[in-house]
């Protein structure tokens, strides 16, 4: 298919779905109404400082987090837009501890996890946050659907609001960024076939951590200080994630003595940035296996990740296996 910059996204999904001559539409359809609600969300971003949706709700949900206003309305719009389509035989979502089932979903053929709004406590400060989707074939009549292994997904993608809102994501060819214009209120294409850099000069890791690592991190963090990586930490998985896209590099999250089996979730965070970074050519582990390859066993389990740049990550790899 003949990618041209400047080509509007739902021109772009439904060009993309000729590849398939037997596809029905669903995941054209199920892209353009992810693409609607988070326009929605974009827009009450931009006004934040101006309408009632900064701030807490006095609430605490499954992750133990307090919930941000910002976070009930990302997750009420777009669950309400996802469960419309009739597409969605189910949707698993950060905000939501069980599985939500909609009945216009019963015949659907998908299934979502969502993040609806990732990074949501930095909205109050005005630093980047994002929606992170992942869409699997429904395969059972319950959770299981959800506990299949990254790499069997058939849709991810993330909505960056940042200083533009853009939104990334791979049907399994390719990795596609699209620049919202907000003039004309559609996602343009702006960044064709993103490839990650084979190698960077950044390491995003929350060093305050530091003396809570395993000593095989702590020997990659001490070598690429002294080499003299740059370290850029947004504390919002989705800058930081989308940053090492561009520029290469390494995200990571490592387990700690508190965080034994790290804090990103794999179903929402994990997975879904993960099959992006790997569909544009870079590396995304657990530190023992490919992330795509883990068997989830609950909708919210978290895990180690790291991910970036082919040659950072098997130095990342190869440092931290010596032991
Ligand atoms: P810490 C945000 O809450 C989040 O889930 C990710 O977006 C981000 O990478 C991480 O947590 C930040 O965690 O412990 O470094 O503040």
């Amino acid at each position: 298919m003949k990618i041209d910059k400047g080509i509007d996204l739902s021109r772009f999904i439904l060009e993309e779905e000729k590849r398939y001559p037997k596809a029905s539409g669903t995941l054209s359809r199920i892209l353009i109404s992810i693409e609607n609600a988070t326009k929605i969300i974009s827009s009450h971003i931009r006004k934040a400082g101006l309408v009632d949706v900064l701030g807490k709700v006095g609430r605490i949900n499954v992750q133990g987090e307090e919930v941000q206003k910002l976070d009930e309305l990302a997750n009420n719009w777009l669950v309400e837009h996802l469960a419309s389509t009739g597409d969605f035989f189910a949707v698993v979502s950060e905000e939501m501890e069980k599985a939500f089932f909609p009945d216009e979903g019963k015949d659907g053929r998908y299934v979502i996890c969502l993040d609806p709004l990732d990074g949501s406590s930095n909205v109050d400060v005005n630093i980047s946050v994002g929606t992170i989707f992942s869409i699997y074939k429904r395969i059972s009549d319950d959770d299981a659907s959800f506990l299949q292994e990254g790499k069997k997904q058939v849709a991810a993608g993330y909505v960056i609001y940042g200083s533009s809102t853009m939104l990334v994501y791979s049907t399994g060819n390719g990795v596609n960024g699209f620049t919202l214009d907000p003039g004309v209120g559609s996602f343009i294409l702006s960044h064709p076939n993103i490839k990650i850099p084979e190698k960077g000069k950044i390491y995003a890791f929350n060093e305050s951590n530091y003396k809570k690592w395993s000593d095989n991190v702590k020997k990659y963090v001490d070598t690429v200080k002294d080499r003299g990586y740059t370290l850029r930490y947004v504390a919002s998985m989705i800058a930081d994630v989308h940053r090492t896209l561009l520029k290469g590099g390494i995200f990571a999250y490592p387990a700690d003595n508190v965080n034994k089996n790290g804090k990103i979730r794999l179903l929402y965070e994990a997975n879904p940035l993960g099959f992006l970074v790997t569909q544009a050519g870079g590396i995304a582990t657990n530190g023992k296996v490919s992330i795509l390859d883990v068997k989830p066993e609950s909708l919210h389990q978290r895990t180690p990740i790291f991910m970036g740049s082919r040659v950072d990550m098997e130095e990342f790899l190869a440092i931290t296996k010596e032991g």
